[in-house]
């Protein structure tokens, strides 16, 4: 599996990665991890992605799909069609909003980009990264513009990031996991994106709000221990 660099306490500070991994432990399949100075060598040009029995596999998406197919271990299996309905359009709702607004607040956030640069791209020796950093950085800016959430003002972005962590907050209530009692797949990429907000030293006023959320960072423990003890 390879993956984007671990730091901060995490396996690895990439949503995507993290999810993936996080899945992997829920459906209790060994792995190695290969961390990956940038996302090009992959299938897709992004991280994560997979080599597994000759197979390159990319996009977290299509390797989950892959590893049920592969493996015949479904984590969703019990869930009914309706809540796959619901856990699909929260998947949406994390990878397809909510992940924008980390990596705003990663990329463009003035005050974190020094770690960012020193973290994301920290395998990139140092003097190519003098120069590689500026080009990643406007190539961000493009791809937040590119999906519409960058053209927003700073507050509008965290006002719209606090209302996807409170529409998973209020569908958590008190259950221990997403769908119930038992963890399913949508947890993996809860977890992944979520972990990534609440444990990493980027300032965000969503790192605040995951804080103040009690449920949530009890889910966060929850899912810590029972998968990355
Ligand atoms: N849909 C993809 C998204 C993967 C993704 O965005 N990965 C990030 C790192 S977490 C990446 O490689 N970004 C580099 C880029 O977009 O150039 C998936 O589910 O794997």
């Amino acid at each position: 599996m390879h993956v984007i660099p671990p730091a901060w306490g995490l396996s690895s500070i990439g949503p995507f990665c993290l999810k993936l991994e996080a899945h992997l432990r829920m459906i209790d399949v060994p792995y190695r991890n290969v961390v990956d100075a940038t996302p090009f060598k992959g299938p897709k040009g992004k991280l994560p992605w997979i080599e597994h029995e000759g197979r390159k596999i990319g996009d977290s998406g299509f390797i989950l799909e892959y590893l049920t197919q592969r493996f015949g271990r479904d984590p969703d299996a019990a869930l009914s069609p309706a809540e796959r309905g619901v856990a699909t359009a929260f998947r949406r709702l994390l990878e397809e909003n909510l992940y924008w607004t980390l990596v705003y607040d990663r990329w463009l956030v003035e005050a974190n980009w020094p770690l960012t640069k020193q973290t994301v791209l920290g395998l990139i020796p140092a003097p190519a990264r003098v120069v590689v950093a500026p080009f990643a950085r406007r190539g961000v800016r493009r791809q937040l513009a590119g999906h519409g959430i960058g053209l927003h003002s700073r507050e509008e972005i965290h006002a719209i990031g606090r209302r996807d962590l409170g529409a998973l907050a209020d569908f958590l209530g008190a259950k221990p996991f997403l769908m119930g009692d038992a963890p399913s797949s949508i947890d993996a990429v809860a977890y992944g994106l979520l972990a990534n907000i609440a444990f990493a030293p980027v300032r965000s006023p969503l790192k605040d709000e995951i804080a103040a959320r009690a449920n949530l960072t009890a889910y966060l423990s929850r899912m810590r221990d029972r998968y990355f003890a």
